[in-house]
């Protein structure tokens, strides 16, 4: 196993929606032992603490688009974060809502671009997040950042997507509650989706090994962007947006030992988790076992820790 640079980037990002909590999460997964368990693999850990959003107007949140501004303000600070932090080793963003992969993602494409690599997105999540803030019905942004980084219009304000990851270079897994606009968006696009009912059929291990197999013979990057809510609620309650039906415990670990065992993953978003809506950190303490398991740690390594 190669040893990384793994570069913890706290970014408690709490803009993308109305429910608040997520700014609690990065330092949730620090108490959950997320540095101890990456280096107990090997590797080393750098952490940088948590961010601040760059300078950005005052919200007035009186339009359907909640928190605009600060959203932007994060978004400018993320793309900054994750250019300089690709130079130095693996960046692992610590959210905070999904809103924060409008920055992370721009920022590891634009890294990806200068290396004269292709960028690849595996988004983990039980929602396509495929919108823009002019088809949201519900104005938050952690609904838009795929639509952002593939560079569908209308995120005006925003920076500008200098390096659009190209649609058929994302690939989603764990899909059980799409909008209609995000729908019919996603079926003219060329995005690779693969929601629940594909799994239960055809499992996970098939659609992912073909998905990491193009990134290979593309010479690509991975980004991976893991929302708790890919995962059941019975396993992982700690998220505003819960959907029943969701990855089992199993199923989480499969993904990320294939992520290590292909050796592709050049960074990673953790986000979504409230701890306000946990007890005992246990939603913390399996996404913290999850990250450990895409760098690494294999299935009789885990310490026995119950879920339910
Ligand atoms: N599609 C719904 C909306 O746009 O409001 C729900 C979005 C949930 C987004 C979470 C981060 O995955
Ligand atoms: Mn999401
Ligand atoms: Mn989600
Ligand atoms: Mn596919």
């Amino acid at each position: 196993m190669t040893s990384k640079t793994c570069i913890l980037i706290g970014a408690p990002v709490d803009s993308g929606k109305r429910r608040a909590g997520c700014l609690m999460g990065p330092d949730a997964y620090r108490t959950a032992g997320l540095g101890r368990a990456i280096e107990s693999l090997g590797h080393k850990v750098i952490d940088q603490g948590n961010l601040r959003p760059a300078t950005h107007e005052p919200d007035t949140n009186d339009g359907l688009v909640f928190a605009r501004n600060e959203t932007i303000g994060w978004t400018n600070r993320l793309i900054r974060a994750a250019e300089e932090a690709m130079k130095d080793g693996l960046p692992i963003f610590l959210g905070g809502d999904h809103s924060l992969s409008l920055g992370s993602v721009v920022g590891v494409a634009n890294h990806a671009a200068k290396e004269g690599r292709p960028q690849f997105v595996l988004w983990l999540d039980a929602h396509t997040d495929f919108h823009t803030p002019a088809t949201s019905d519900s104005g938050n942004l952690h609904g838009t950042p795929v639509g952002y980084f593939t560079g569908r219009p209308d995120f005006a304000g925003f920076p500008e997507v200098a390096n659009p990851v190209p649609q058929e270079n994302v690939c989603m897994i764990g899909l059980r509650s799409v909008d209609t606009p995000e729908r019919l968006a996603l079926e003219a696009s060329d995005i690779h989706r693969h929601d629940m009912r594909d799994i239960d059929e055809n499992g996970i291990a098939g659609p992912l090994s073909a998905f990491l197999q193009r990134v290979k013979d593309a010479n690509g990057m991975l980004h991976v962007s893991l929302d708790v809510d890919f995962l059941d609620p019975s396993v992982a309650p700690a998220v505003g947006t819960t959907v029943p039906g969701g990855a089992t415990v199993r199923e989480g670990h499969l993904v990320c030992e294939m992520l290590h065992d292909s050796g592709l993953m050049t960074s990673l978003d953790l986000v979504e988790l409230n701890p306000f809506l946990d007890e005992r950190g246990r939603t913390a303490h399996l996404m913290v076992d999850l990250c450990a398991s895409a760098l690494g740690r294999r299935v009789f390594d885990r310490p026995t820790r119950s879920y339910q």
